[in-house]
């Protein structure tokens, strides 16, 4: 995406709805830089409104509040001052439910139904469940003994890490923002955000409430803008951000570890992956088939954790394929108020050609098209938005690029095997390490294949079942580091150990 002088851009979208402004120390602001660029509903490729991109002045001026609030009133309060305030933006967020989801929806495409039952409700969670853990949590302690035999006493000491520099992706955006917001504010601590170019609505809507509970200007600032040589690079580069935490491509984030190498700032990364279900004979099919069915297609494959990699015992591997192409075939795609659509489009057309490459690239490499592989037809109002089938291919070699590389839509490629050893190697053989769902009925079995699976998150029997307390992160080249629970603490807190001697 190019940004483009805002005039001219302007006079194209003369009755946009929704501009999407920054929100720096409290206060709505179009910037200084002039540029902007019309942002595109993917379901139809009409204009929502426009986005006004941030640039150094921005973001200079979103860090300098935050480091402000972290100095003045935020910084002074007592946990349960903070934590009271938190949970009332979680019940603010509550209160505007219909007005986040119909934003959530616009910016993406998806079904309501799912953003009604994931995306919205974890927005207010991620807000709620992290100002339980913080008033929770307690610090070590150690009785010391000393050579004059009166000892000494250690403790540490959890303090805010500082300014929070928080980059999120498109594909879950408000669950995936409040997600590293959540935590980052319970702890004390304040945030700059530079939401996904293809989806600012919701984390601007998040400032009015912000404002409207009373959480003191500067703590929650929010900087539109695009990635490189823009508001993103920019953000990670200022010299007063004390940390970066990031959701995305894994590209993007070996080219934030550069910037952030710069003042030796400290980063969480939850980046890309390659994600493998393993189907053994002895699972319970059914299960399996909907799960399975949910974690290739759920948010038309737009979710990090979702299959692309499917592995089924020989012995039942035909019946699997063809119940899973039976169920992709059932899928609905259509418009996000309809209750009976599961699928929505793609997040942009410059997705759709990506995706549509790797279809195209499927079939140069031999693969047999179980089901889909093009555009399908829709209607005349939704002809014109990022639409692709669902799609099943077998058949590919272990090295074709749909099996090794992140496609990141409603696709998967199904291989037979053989033996546990063998599904093993295969799952782990790739340089990502997310998540993996294994469908057993075999508790042993379910034990023994998951302690060996090269991942942050294995799922047995189910699929993206979600408890906020555990660790979430991946290995290898999906990340670094874990949030959840206690588990984000770490990242978002600095600790001072305390030594007095007695
Ligand atoms: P992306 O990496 O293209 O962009 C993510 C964010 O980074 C955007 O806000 C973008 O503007 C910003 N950005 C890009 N270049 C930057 C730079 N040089 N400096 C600073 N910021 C920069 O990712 P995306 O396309 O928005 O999201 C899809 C990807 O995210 C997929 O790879 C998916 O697997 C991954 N993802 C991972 C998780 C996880 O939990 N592991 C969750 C969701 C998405
Ligand atoms: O559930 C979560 O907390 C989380 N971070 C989900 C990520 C989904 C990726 O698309």
């Amino acid at each position: 995406m190019t940004a483009q002088p805002a005039q001219s851009a302007r006079q194209a979208v003369q009755t946009a709805s929704r501009d999407a402004l920054h929100f720096i120390n409290g206060a709505f602001t179009a910037g200084t830089t002039g540029q902007s660029w019309v942002n595109h509903c993917p379901l139809d490729n009409s204009v929502i409104g426009l986005v006004h991109e941030g640039g150094k002045a921005e973001i200079d001026a979103a860090v300098r509040a935050a480091r402000t609030a972290l100095d003045g009133e935020w910084g002074r309060m007592t946990v349960d001052q903070r934590t009271t305030m938190l949970g009332a933006v979680a019940d603010e967020i509550n209160r505007r439910f219909d007005e986040f989801l119909e934003a959530e929806c616009l910016d993406t495409g998806k079904p309501m139904s799912l953003a009604r039952h994931i995306d919205i409700p974890r927005g207010a969670a991620n807000f709620k469940m992290f100002t339980d853990v913080i008033k929770t949590v307690s610090t070590e302690f150690f009785p010391t003994p000393t050579p004059d035999g009166a000892g000494a006493i250690n403790y540490a000491l959890r303090k805010p890490k500082g300014v929070i520099a928080v980059i999120s992706p498109w594909n879950l955006p408000l669950l995936l923002m409040t997600w590293k917001v959540g935590p980052a504010l319970a702890c004390g601590n304040t945030v700059v955000v530079k939401p996904s170019e293809e989806t600012p609505l919701t984390a601007t809507l998040l400032g009015e409430v912000m404002n409207k509970v009373g959480v003191p200007k500067g703590v929650y600032n929010v900087v539109h803008g695009l990635g490189p040589n823009s508001a993103g690079e920019f953000l990670t580069q200022h010299p007063m951000v004390d940390a970066i935490t990031f959701t995305g491509e894994t590209r993007t984030g070996e080219a934030i570890m550069k910037q952030a190498a710069v003042g030796v700032r400290d980063v969480s990364f939850e980046l890309g992956g390659k994600n493998p279900a393993l189907v053994f004979a002895d699972a319970d099919m059914d299960k399996a088939i909907e799960g399975t069915l949910r974690s290739v297609f759920a948010n038309c494959g737009q979710v990090c954790l979702g299959t692309e990699r499917v592995f089924v015992e020989r012995p039942i591997f035909d019946e699997f394929v063809r119940r899973l192409k039976a169920g992709a075939e059932a899928l609905t795609l259509g418009r996000p108020e309809d209750a009976t659509v599961n699928l929505g489009p793609l997040i942009s057309q410059e997705h759709r050609d990506k995706v549509l490459s790797y279809y195209r690239k499927a079939v140069e490499e031999g693969a047999t098209v179980v089901t889909g592989g093009g555009v399908p037809d829709m209607s005349d109002d939704l002809k014109d938005g990022a639409w692709v089938q669902p799609t099943i291919w077998t058949g590919l070699p272990d090295d074709a690029a749909c099996v090794t590389e992140e496609i990141f839509g409603p696709c998967c490629h199904i291989r037979p095997f053989d033996t546990e050893e063998e599904a093993i190697a295969l799952a782990n053989g790739t340089p990502y390490g997310l998540a993996c769902a294994v469908w057993t009925e075999n508790v042993s079995r379910a034990h023994r294949v998951a302690a060996r699976m090269d991942v942050g998150l294995c799922w047995v029997n189910s699929w993206f079942l979600r408890d906020l307390r555990t660790p979430f992160g991946g290995s290898k080249a999906s990340g670094i580091g874990r949030e959840g629970g206690v588990h984000s603490l770490e990242f978002y807190t600095e600790m001072t150990n305390v030594c007095l001697k007695l």
